[in-house]
């Protein structure tokens, strides 16, 4: 932003990854920023989230990268076994990849936030917005803003007072997520040659599906992730059923137990994909332009690479050009996000994660791109990760 300019002043709906991603960015650029946030408290819901390099590079550049590493690791390899089997494993040490819990990256991306001077309001919750760039509050208030940001998730309110045309697609499967103690000792007792610092993909497919995706998200816990088709009621069940969990991964019994200690919820695979993510000064970033199946661990990565170069593209530009800056960070932007939907769709789709060596070559495109290097856009992956 030129020094001749008045501050800028934005608003965000939603005080997800996204919403404090673009709130962190603003403010170290020079912007004024309000967050509205309808919970009454600020705090993330799920569980644990596997972050790759697009959105490590946004943390590194928000001088956080540090905090992150503190409360995160890198698991050793990412394993996949079928029926016990192991089928691969990934070492993906050419790949910039952390886990972690998603209460410690919100803390993390909150606290940056409230240091920087981001005025975070809870208990707002946004009921419409027009693309003159104003918001309206449940209140009835009305505020303006050069900038608006609708960061407000999967059932956006900002997306459906737009009335952008979108379609929602389901799959069969679901997942029901938990954060649990890593018990590793008994674990050990129980499978002494297995790795229990590697990410774990357990496939069961015969004679029902069942999976558990177990991730170290730090030395002290687990996110715990168990994957069932939407019609297996048992499956689907939370609390889950011991009983049928621990006859299909009898070794996982000790964290599988713990699980029943927690609050757990089964969230059903969607994809949901809008015709334009902008208009006018508004733009949809995150869950509320581009939710998408979690097979690669992607939807936050995207998220937060889309918060920050769209945050790039309207400091870049002068208040009178913010709309069109939007529409051209849209263009540049949207493909690989697209691209990493439809891939992610297609593995939920195919249950294709459980035949192993899926982190390769065009699959990896989005995880590495790199959202900070200003030739960004002219780069894809064919066929490799070089
Ligand atoms: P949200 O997290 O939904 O935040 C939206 C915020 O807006 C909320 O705080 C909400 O309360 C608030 N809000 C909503 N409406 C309003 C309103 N009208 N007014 C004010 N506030 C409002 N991604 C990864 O990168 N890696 C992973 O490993 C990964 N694993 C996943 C596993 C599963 C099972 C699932 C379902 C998703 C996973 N994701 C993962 C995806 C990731 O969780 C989401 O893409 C990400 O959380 C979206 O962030 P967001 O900020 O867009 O939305
Ligand atoms: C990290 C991660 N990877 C894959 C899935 C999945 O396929 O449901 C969920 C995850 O949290």
């Amino acid at each position: 932003m030129s020094m001749n300019n008045k501050q800028r002043h934005a608003e965000v709906v939603g005080a997800g990854f996204a919403g404090l991603t673009s709130a962190v960015a603003l403010a170290r650029r020079g912007w004024s920023v309000r967050v509205h946030e309808q919970g009454s408290q600020l705090r993330e819901q799920g569980a644990g989230i596997l972050l790759w390099q697009n959105s490590l590079r946004v943390l590194e550049d928000l001088g956080l990268i540090d905090e992150i590493y503190a409360g995160s690791m890198t698991p050793h390899a990412y394993e996949t076994r079928m029926q016990n089997q192991t089928v691969s494993v990934e070492p993906l040490t050419d790949v910039w990849w952390r886990t972690m819990t998603r209460p410690f990256l919100h803390n993390t991306l909150a606290t940056a936030a409230q240091r920087e001077g981001v005025e975070i309001v809870t208990s707002s919750e946004v009921v419409g917005a027009t693309p003159s760039g104003s918001i309206t509050l449940a209140s009835g208030e009305t505020v303006e803003a050069d900038l608006v940001i609708g960061a407000d998730g999967v059932g956006s309110a900002v997306r459906t007072s737009l009335n952008i045309p979108h379609e929602r697609q389901m799959s069969r499967d679901g997942i029901t997520r938990f954060l649990v103690p890593r018990r590793k000792a008994d674990l050990q007792k129980l499978e002494p040659d297995t790795d229990w610092d590697n990410m774990i993909d357990f496939w069961n497919l015969d004679p029902r599906v069942l999976r558990v995706l177990y991730t170290p998200a730090n030395d002290d816990v687990l996110y715990l992730a168990l994957m069932a088709p939407v019609d297996d009621v048992e499956g689907t069940e939370v609390p889950i059923n011991l009983d049928v969990w621990t006859s299909i991964h009898p070794q996982l019994a000790p964290v599988l137990e713990e699980t029943l200690k927690v609050e757990g919820k089964y969230f059903r695979y969607q994809t949901t994909r809008l015709d334009y993510w902008v208009d006018g000064r508004i733009a949809l970033v995150g869950d509320a332009a581009n939710a998408m199946c979690p097979a690669l661990a992607q939807g936050g990565g995207c998220a937060m690479m889309n918060a920050f170069t769209l945050v790039e593209a309207a400091t870049a530009a002068s208040a009178s050009e913010i709309p069109e800056a939007l529409i051209a960070w849209e263009a540049i932007e949207r493909p690989y996000t697209d691209r990493c939907q439809t891939r992610s769709q297609n593995y939920a789709d195919t249950r294709g994660m459980s035949q192993g060596n899926q982190f390769q070559g065009e699959v990896m495109e989005t995880m590495i791109y790199n959202p900070t290097d200003p030739n960004r856009g002219h780069l894809s992956v064919k066929g490799g990760l070089a």
